[in-house]
């Protein structure tokens, strides 16, 4: 993309209604635009973003052997009465009547519609196991929305459902859900650790929430620190096996994380006292277990093999793919801007031209954006009349992983820079080797 032809309405000054440094840097960056209270539009940069992060979502999702389908937003509230929780869910849920005054309600979450699905379609164990999920926009009506897309009224959520026979079962599907969740925010640059937590409105007494630490957070944790140490990292894992999962569940919980709704000061005075940590988070996902909570009040029922019907065992799993955008930014900032993980990078590489309108650097810069593209990358050429230090400014606003810069003096040698946007550090080398380094960099992006 030329930034001369792309929509990027950055704003120079600092907008005061944000207290948070992501929801700052995401309407600084032109990334989104409040539409009213917790609800935003999404311009072509955030929007950029979220398509990557849902990507990512998706593919792990469908790793893991889960199928990807699609619920609508509004929702009838009779199926919600069936599970009592039209009355439970009280003033978070927006309740909407149509033209012939039936109650509808903007969905803030799908195990009803999705139990209804089921039972419309199962009625065997053989059909089981079955995890479906879907990325969808959700409302709640929060009473205090706030830090930008962090706490949204309407929000992106992925939620996925398991249906199993048995308890054993189910706890397959939530181990493997674990699995993958972890996967899915290492290839966001994050680590989102699992702490025990609460099932809420949800329901469910076995949860877990995910958490990215930031000062920011919303939520106080508590946790042994050697907790931090643990990565998933490149491992194959064969997500059928009930062993191989439950091994990962038990290596990443066995230690002391739990949120302050579940914290335990007697157990977490058993964690030695140099690793004890108290500390706030950001909850990017949570999976629960409720067994036949909705299959039981739903009538969700299959045929076992000894021919005798009982309830499914269920479970639900959610990641906050529009609060992931202010997540990775609160983990990933410094005061000049943004610093976008490779795995979710707006674009791959920023290319500032320092003398626009000069015959040789308009013509190299012409080359490198080509070169970028043939090889399947996404370049961000700033091609416009600008001081260098604007152009500099805006792409460390931006955050760009890495940054080619060319102009007269460096072309004269044969030579432009490559820069990276984390550690600051420019090396000289020929337009083609630049190209190449940047593309081996995202080569070994999964
Ligand atoms: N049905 C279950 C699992 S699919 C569920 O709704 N879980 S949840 O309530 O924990 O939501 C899943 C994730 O959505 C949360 O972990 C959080 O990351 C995100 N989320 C929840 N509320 C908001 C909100 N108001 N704004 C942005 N993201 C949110």
């Amino acid at each position: 993309m030329r930034l001369s032809r792309y929509f990027l309405p950055v704003l120079k000054e600092n907008p005061s209604e944000a207290q948070i440094v992501s929801h700052r840097l995401m309407l600084r960056a032109g990334m989104i635009k409040q539409a009213s209270a917790g609800i935003y539009s999404w311009l072509p940069l955030g929007f950029k973003v979220l398509r990557k992060i849902e990507n990512i979502v998706h593919e792990e999702q469908q790793r893991a052997g889960h199928i990807p389908m699609l619920m609508p937003t509004l929702q009838s509230a009779d199926l919600w009465r069936e599970s009592g929780r039209y009355d439970d869910y009280g003033e978070e849920m927006l309740r909407i009547k149509d033209r012939h005054g039936r109650d509808m309600l903007y969905g803030p979450t799908n195990e009803e519609l999705i139990t209804d699905i089921f039972r419309s379609h199962v009625g065997s164990y053989k059909d089981l196991p079955l995890t479906l999920y879907h990325i969808q926009w959700k409302f709640r009506d929060e009473i205090r929305p706030r830090f930008g897309v962090m706490r949204g009224r309407e929000f992106f959520m992925k939620d996925g459902y398991n249906f199993d026979l048995t308890k054993e079962d189910a706890l397959h599907a939530y181990n493997r859900h674990l699995v993958s969740y972890l996967r899915t925010y290492e290839r966001m640059g994050l680590q989102a650790i699992p702490m025990r937590a609460d099932g809420g409105p949800i329901g469910g007494d076995y949860t877990h929430e995910f958490l990215v630490l930031a000062e920011t957070g919303e939520s106080e944790v508590f946790y042994d620190s050697a907790v931090t140490d643990l990565t998933f990292g490149d491992r194959e894992i064969d997500y059928d096996s009930v062993d191989q999962c439950a091994a990962v569940l038990e290596e990443f919980t066995s230690k002391y994380a739990r949120t302050d709704e579940t914290h335990d000061e007697a157990l977490f005075a058993e964690v030695p006292k140099d690793r004890q940590r108290t500390a706030r988070g950001i909850e990017v996902g949570q999976i629960f277990y409720f067994g036949t909570k909705y299959s039981e009040a739903m009538g969700a029922k299959v045929q076992g093999p000894d021919g005798k019907t009982v309830p499914v065992h269920m479970g639900s799993h959610g990641i906050g793919v529009s609060r992931l955008l202010g997540a990775i930014i609160e983990a990933s900032h410094d005061d000049k801007g943004i610093i976008w993980p490779e795995g979710v990078t707006p674009f791959h590489a920023g290319i500032v031209n320092l003398k626009q309108g000069d015959e040789e650097a308009d013509a190299a810069c012409d080359a490198l954006y080509a070169s970028l593209k043939a090889l399947g990358l996404d370049p961000l050429y700033d091609d416009r009349n600008e001081r260098a230090g604007g152009k500099f400014a805006t792409m460390d606003l931006l955050g760009l992983p890495w940054r080619i810069t060319v102009g007269p003096r460096g072309l004269k040698n044969g030579v432009v820079e490559l820069t990276s946007r984390r550690t600051g550090e420019s090396e000289e080398m020929p337009p083609e080797a630049a190209v190449q380094k940047i593309a081996q960099i995202y080569a070994g992006i999964a």
